[in-house]
């Protein structure tokens, strides 16, 4: 059976700020699995930075009553789209210089962002219904359980996802097996995933956050990252994929602007 693949950073690949190992195996482990879980990949303090402004700048998201700007995705879990301005617009965060490589091996490609934003499952959340992310792109499975991904959704926690927060239930290899068969194939881990890390999937993994069943909202980060002719049309219909104004696009790094294509 397949299983989450988990990558800790080396001190020496922190210290250099780049991956330094052979990369062909997690190709090849990523298209089997679909699912690889990135500890350290972020500083740390950076994100706890951003936790406090996203608890200030969108506080009237977290709370029960819902919002025309933002979409419900299960009981008290909503996708909220967070501006790339000010702390946000971070090449850190949007280019990690250790998983935007990864995206580009994962889609072979050099793959723009599509959205970003976050989900905020609120106290009391309940399980989320078991899900991908996109309907296959054909609708037969003699296609798209053989194609290669096409795009990828990645997730950041702001506060550590674990038993009690709630974290985001996945199965592995999910992404390459008939609908039917899932349940018999591929087994569900609950990753602990804590400040710094993220988890990438194949847009075509399912998936599902568990019940928030502490006292505070859990905001996640997510982005998602696809091929320059993928247009995610399922997700965005109440809310925008990528805010970015003009001038803090020109904020964005000449070599880096490529990835706001879409924006
Ligand atoms: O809340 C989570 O843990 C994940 C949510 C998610 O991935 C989704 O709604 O697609």
């Amino acid at each position: 059976m397949a299983e989450l693949m988990v990558l800790t950073l080396t001190e020496e690949e922190r210290k250099r700020g780049m991956w330094l190992r052979e990369f062909r195996s997690l190709y090849e482990g990523f298209r089997a699995s679909g699912a690889v879980l990135v500890k350290g990949a972020y500083n740390r303090e950076k994100l706890e930075r951003l936790h406090t402004l996203y608890l200030e700048k969108y506080a009237d998201y977290l709370y029960e009553e819902e919002r025309g700007d933002a979409l419900e995705v299960g009981n008290r879990r909503r996708m909220v789209t967070i501006e790339v301005a000010g702390a946000f617009n971070d090449p850190e965060i949007y280019a990690n210089p250790f998983l935007l490589p990864l995206i580009q091996l994962f889609t072979e490609t050099d793959a723009i962002l599509g959205g970003f934003g976050s989900v905020v499952s609120l106290p009391g959340s309940l399980d989320q219904g078991v899900h991908a992310d996109h309907p296959p792109l054909f609708g037969e499975d003699r296609f798209d359980l053989h194609l290669p991904c096409f795009a990828i959704l990645m997730i950041s926690p702001l506060i550590e996802m674990n038993d009690l927060h709630g974290t985001t239930a996945v199965w592995p290899g999910s992404h390459a097996v008939p609908r039917k068969e899932v349940q018999a194939l591929c087994r569900c881990e609950l990753p602990v995933v804590e400040v710094g890390d993220a988890l990438l999937m194949d847009y075509r993994l399912w998936h599902a956050g568990t019940a928030n069943r502490s006292s505070v909202p859990r905001p996640v980060l997510y982005s998602y990252y696809a091929r320059q002719w993928f247009r995610d049309c399922v997700n965005y219909f109440q809310q925008h994929a990528l805010e970015i104004s003009p001038e803090e696009l020109q904020r964005v790094p000449d070599s880096l602007r490529y990835l706001f294509l879409y924006a």
